[in-house]
């Protein structure tokens, strides 16, 4: 037979490396990195191949199927796509005229597929916005404070490449792959220096100049700590703060108090590391710093966190120069008003907005655009604000993803919650949950890619082979359920259309299929006007054309007169962890050690493929970091059995001592184990005996106050030898 060559792109993380599939008839015989991706350059990784796996893997759900028995029961009909689509058109046009449309939502995890297609459906029914996601966790408690203090509704705009000084904060090198090959080309050929802040010893912390180790939760802390020796130091640009900043004195003012002294006490970094980092930021710049979900993203003080850590980023500026914070006009997720049919000037938080808890947390419905999902399965219980009667969940685990899933298992489990739908590869915890159950093509089984805006490139993902079973793109899903709901605005006759329509809208470039297919990677004027510096000079960076930056005083704000409307102060203040051991001495007593909860693991995307031989082989058990002093304590060596336990509750994992660890913080990496693998003969667990997230609480006043994001890496925690 016929091998067949396929260039295409792994959606595997949000990587997305060019990949060559090789295929004979509907078989995937190897894949390959595609050299000639201008992101990847050939790289390819383990997860990646898995695909061949999951193409083949005969635990997939293949065809729709509706439940039978009870609801968790396990019994299970196969039902055609077309009765499929009758069950969700009729009950969502059933709850919506009964209850109204804010009590149907969709929920995603993280962006997978079809962000800005999701958008639309949302839309349709007439419940707009991401409606029920993890972004109250996922990095737009970065984008906020990117947004207030410097304009730039940006996730980061480190420009490692060319930057003297590169300072990898709470960031996980795993999920920036093709970027630390720049860092590290950049260090070998022009000696730039490498700051890492992490509480665990990263990969990167092993090659770094410098390494600070860090309390979980206490990132604010330590960066008003920096900024107080680069001040008294007189390590910043005075010319620059004076004109293009605003709120400079009151910053100085609040910092006197930080001295390198108190913030050790508070963050557990020495003094002299403190000083240290402070002179190399100020030192040899430019000096560019790359924040992911570490220090601003799942603490109770996150959004400040960010603040401070965007201040830092002002102090040490010139900014929107090469090798510093780079503005990318155009970057970030696809919101077209033309695509996702939510007006430009749509304000989710005015009252005709139907979000829950955007009373709490104001920022979050600003920003996240979404329900808080805690107060959202607390809904479905209370049915207040307003009952939530449907759910869709596409490509999300709710139950291993969300804080606090005693809640999502009760909501799941409610008869106020009328329908479920899960949209996935597998019989998830959460599928199994489900009324129906719809099955799902992974990358190289479908025509369609998201998120190519990122990285200002239009990237083709043509498939390399058909899908098992029925299995839909999720774009196919959305289109003919939208189409049940709304005809007209869903006139597509398949994927493809949609894709070259999407183009012409965001791009301006019209395309055939062959055309867009051949052509693989083709620049998007967006990507040229990255290029361009100090567009704050010539007024590209605000709507009025103006020079300065696109904030409220048209200034880059230390003091910002907007957080006070969501609830914080205008200056980055620090705020204790709400549970840590100088917040909470008296659950400290009992739960003394601090816990920071998901960090990544290179073979797992999330809760997914433990069942996969090559993947779960890296790490076949659930475990924690644990440091040996805190492990000795407790009576446990590494490899034992243990029982980490919260105020809330307990899960088991395998005791990985380790110096990789700070003393007195315990890790747990995000997976869930869910799945067995009988390759290897290991189990898959329930998420009540090992979900991370059985340890964190939700909702009330445990979270960031404006956003409701989640302590998932700020709480406390004990650890105990379990017998085996
Ligand atoms: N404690 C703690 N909790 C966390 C985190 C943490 O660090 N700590 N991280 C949080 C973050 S940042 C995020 S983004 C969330 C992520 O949470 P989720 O997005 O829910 O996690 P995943 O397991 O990636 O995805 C859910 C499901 O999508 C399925 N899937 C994969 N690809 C596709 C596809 O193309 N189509 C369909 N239909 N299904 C697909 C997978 O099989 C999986 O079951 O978790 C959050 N939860
Ligand atoms: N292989 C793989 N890749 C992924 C994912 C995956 O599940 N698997 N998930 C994807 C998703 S949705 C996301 S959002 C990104 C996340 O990408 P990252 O944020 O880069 O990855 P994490 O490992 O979650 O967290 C980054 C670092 O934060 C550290 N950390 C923990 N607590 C603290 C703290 O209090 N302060 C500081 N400064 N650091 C802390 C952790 O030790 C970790 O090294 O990864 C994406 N890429
Ligand atoms: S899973 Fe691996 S191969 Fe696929 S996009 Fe991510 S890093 Fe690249
Ligand atoms: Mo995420």
């Amino acid at each position: 037979m016929a091998e067949k060559r396929t260039r295409t792109v792994c959606t595997g993380c949000h990587q997305r490396c060019g990949a060559v599939v090789y295929s004979e008839g509907n078989r995937i015989v190897r894949i390959e990195g595609d050299k000639n991706s201008p992101y990847s350059k050939g790289a390819f990784c383990g997860s990646g191949i898995t695909q061949r796996y999951i193409h083949e893997d005969e635990n997939r759900v293949i065809y729709p199927l509706k439940r039978v028995g009870k609801r968790g029961e396990g019994k299970w009909e196969r039902i055609s796509w077309d009765e499929a689509l009758d069950l969700l058109e009729s009950n969502t046009k059933r709850i919506c005229q009964e209850y109204g449309p804010e009590s149907v939502l969709v929920s995603q995890g993280t962006s997978r597929t079809s962000n800005d297609w999701g958008q639309r459906l949302k839309s349709t029914i007439g419940n707009p916005g991401w409606n029920l996601s993890p972004l109250h966790v996922c990095l737009i408690p970065n984008i906020m404070p990117h947004a207030l203090t410097l304009g730039a509704g940006q996730m980061q705009g480190a420009d490692v490449a060319r930057a003297k000084t590169i300072v990898l904060w709470g960031i996980n090198p795993i999920s920036i792959l093709s970027e630390v090959k720049a860092i590290q080309k950049n260090v070998d050929e022009n000696g730039a220096k490498v700051i890492v802040v992490d509480p665990r010893f990263t990969d990167m912390a092993n090659t770094a100049d410098l390494f600070l180790q860090l309390r979980p939760g206490t990132d604010g802390a330590l960066l008003l700590g920096i900024m107080h020796v680069i001040i008294e130091e007189g390590l910043y640009d005075a010319d620059f703060i004076r004109e293009w900043t605003y709120g400079f004195d009151e910053l100085k003012e609040m910092l006197q108090e930080w001295t390198p002294e108190k913030t050790s006490e508070v963050t557990w970094v020495p003094a002299e590391l403190i000083v240290e980092a402070a002179r190399m930021m100020g030192g040899e710049k430019p000096t560019t710093i790359y924040p992911m979900l570490g220090p601003s993203c799942m603490h109770s003080n996150a959004v400040q966190s960010g603040r401070a850590l965007t201040c830092l980023t002002v102090l040490l500026g010139p900014v929107d120069v090469p090798g510093g914070f780079v503005y990318i006009p155009g970057s970030g997720p696809v919101t077209d008003p033309e695509l996702t049919l939510i007006p430009a000037d749509y304000d989710f938080n005015a009252p005709y907005s139907k979000l829950i808890g955007k009373e709490d947390h104001p920022a979050f419905a600003a920003f996240g655009n979404s329900n808080v999902p805690y107060d959202t399965f607390e809904a479905v219980i209370t049915q207040k604000p307003w009952p939530v009667k449907m759910i869709v969940f596409v490509a999300n685990d709710a139950l291993n993803c969300y804080e606090a899933p005693q809640k999502v298992a009760e909501a799941l489990a409610s008869p106020n919650l009328e329908f479920i739908a899960v949209k996935d590869f597998y019989l998830t915890p959460t599928a199994q949950m489900a009324d129906l159950v719809l099955p799902s093509a992974d990358w190289s089984e479908r025509d369609t890619v998201d998120e190519e805006m990122f990285k200002g490139l239009i990237i083709s993902s043509p498939r390399a082979v058909d899908p098992p079973g029925e299995c839909w793109d999720d774009w196919k899903f959305y289109l003919e359920w939208g189409k049940r709901l709304n005809p007209e605005l869903w006139p597509w006759k398949d994927e493809r259309e949609m894709v070259l329509w999407r183009i012409k809208l965001y791009h301006g470039i019209e395309l055939t299929w062959d055309e867009y297919v051949e052509r693989a990677y083709i620049p998007t004027p967006a990507a040229q006007g990255a290029l361009e510096f100090e567009k704050y000079k010539t007024g590209k960076l605000r709507p009025d054309g103006q020079p300065g930056f696109n904030t409220a005083t048209g200034k880059l704000e230390f003091l910002c007169p907007v957080m006070p409307a969501f609830g914080y102060e205008p200056l980055p203040v620090y705020h204790e962890p709400k549970e840590s051991p100088l917040s909470a001495p008296e659950v400290a007593k009992d739960y003394p050690l601090v816990l920071t909860a998901g960090f990544r693991l290179y073979s797992f995307f999330h809760s997914a493929w433990t069942n996969v031989p090559g993947q779960r082989e890296l790490y076949p058990y659930p475990f924690a970091l644990v440091h040996p002093t805190d492990a000795a304590k407790a009576g446990i060596v590494d490899g034992d059995w243990m029982e980490v336990s919260s105020p809330r509750g307990a899960i088991k994992a395998k005791a990985k001592v380790s110096y990789e660890i700070m003393e007195g913080v315990v890790a747990l990496p995000r997976p869930g184990w869910r799945s067995a693998c009988k390759e290897l003969g290991l189990p898959g667990y329930d998420w009540e005996d090992v979900c991370i997230n059985v340890l964190i609480p939700g909702g009330g006043d445990t979270t960031d106050p404006g956003f409701g994001t989640a302590p998932m890496r700020s709480t406390l925690c004990a650890i105990r030898k379990m017998e085996e």
